[in-house]
């Protein structure tokens, strides 16, 4: 495969030089940490999918620094003796089931689902007055480094995890976080940001996610900030129609991602989302991870095939039939991946 050289690598950065880049110039700084995390249980069913799982709606509720706030989250979990994995699902929608979270699978296969849906945190809009991002600016200013939306989503991912963690039935050691599209940018984000993933699952996330921004032939910075500049910050647009001028590229999310694993999924007809160049970033980040003394990414000398599914390194990847979607078999992969 012939791999450009002309994308800048972090030689010699430490994990916070690289990641301090990629807030300052994509991403944003985040709101800080809050100081309390707790949930107050709104509704619980003992017998959900058949019994053999429980469903609670919860409100997780945080004080910070900035601010008291909350956000409706939903957990199920399936009954068992031992501690459970769980996925941190990050997703469009409330629902559950609901057609990007199979839930009765995933619990069937042993793992449980902590998922809210974005808007419930903050709309996808651009404005900083709805839901917690008024707490977090108020009247809804924000300065240029502040993040966006993506940086937004990405913290309330993260209390979840602060409450997760505290959880007897959940295996706290072994909690991945999962998006889809935009909320794969963020599944990258919050796995950057928050050491404590096991995993962080990144599902056709395309153009500010995993792909490669240098000769993506799909979605460019320039088409993505005329619809959502308001998911990053403004030093973003410094690099529209200016790739070429970055002083990083996106597989230094993945390399931010250190020291857990990454899972960088594509799907063949989703072509906004430029797999190729997706592919690229996993291969682009793998000496940083055997460098780091971890497995990195095991992959053949040539573009993947499609059903392709390579599981061998601490960076993992597919490529499915289909489109932009994600599917029980993308679901699949991720937990045979995290089985290993
Ligand atoms: C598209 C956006 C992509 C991707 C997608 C999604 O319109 O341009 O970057 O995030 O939305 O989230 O569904």
């Amino acid at each position: 495969m012939n791999i450009p050289t002309n994308i800048p690598m972090p030689d010699g950065m430490t994990k916070e030089e690289i990641k301090e880049v990629l807030l300052r110039e994509e991403y944003g700084y985040l709101p800080p940490k809050p100081d309390k995390v707790y949930a107050e249980e709104v509704e619980t069913e003992e017998k959900f999918c058949a019994g053999k799982v429980i469903r609670k709606s919860l409100k997780i509720h945080f004080e910070a620094e900035f601010g008291k706030g909350s956000f409706p989250v939903n957990f199920t979990y399936p009954k068992s003796d031992k501690k459970v994995p769980l996925f941190v699902h990050i997703n469009f929608r409330p629902d559950v089931p609901d057609r990007y979270q199979p839930t009765e699978e995933i619990c069937d296969r042993g793992y449980a689902v902590m998922s809210f849906c974005y808007k419930d945190v903050t709309d996808d809009k651009n404005e900083f007055e709805s839901g917690i991002a008024k707490l977090i600016y108020p009247n809804g200013r924000k300065n240029p480094t502040d993040c966006g939306k993506l940086g937004i989503w990405a913290w309330a991912a993260m209390r979840c995890l602060d409450y997760a963690v505290t959880l007897p039935q959940i295996d706290s050691d072994r909690i991945s976080v999962v998006g889809h599209s935009r909320l794969g940018k963020t599944a990258l984000l919050s796995g950057m940001m928050d050491e404590r993933f096991y995993c962080a699952i990144s599902n056709d996330s395309g153009c500010g996610g995993a792909a490669i921004a240098r000769g993506n032939t799909g979605e460019t910075i320039n088409d993505i900030d005329r619809q959502f500049s308001y998911w990053f910050c403004e030093n973003y647009k410094k690099y529209i129609d200016n790739e070429d001028n970055m002083p990083f590229d996106q597989h230094w999310l993945l390399v931010a991602n250190l020291p857990h694993k990454v899972y960088v999924a594509s799907a063949k007809e989703d072509l906004w989302a430029c797999p190729p160049n997706e592919y690229l970033s996993c291969i682009l980040a793998d000496k940083y991870y055997r460098d780091a003394g971890k497995n990195g990414f095991i992959h053949p000398d040539r573009l993947p095939e499609t059903g392709e599914v390579l599981h061998e390194g601490d960076i993992a990847y597919h490529i499915r039939e289909g489109r932009h979607y994600l599917s029980r078999e993308d679901w699949n992969y991720f937990i045979d991946y995290l089985e290993r």
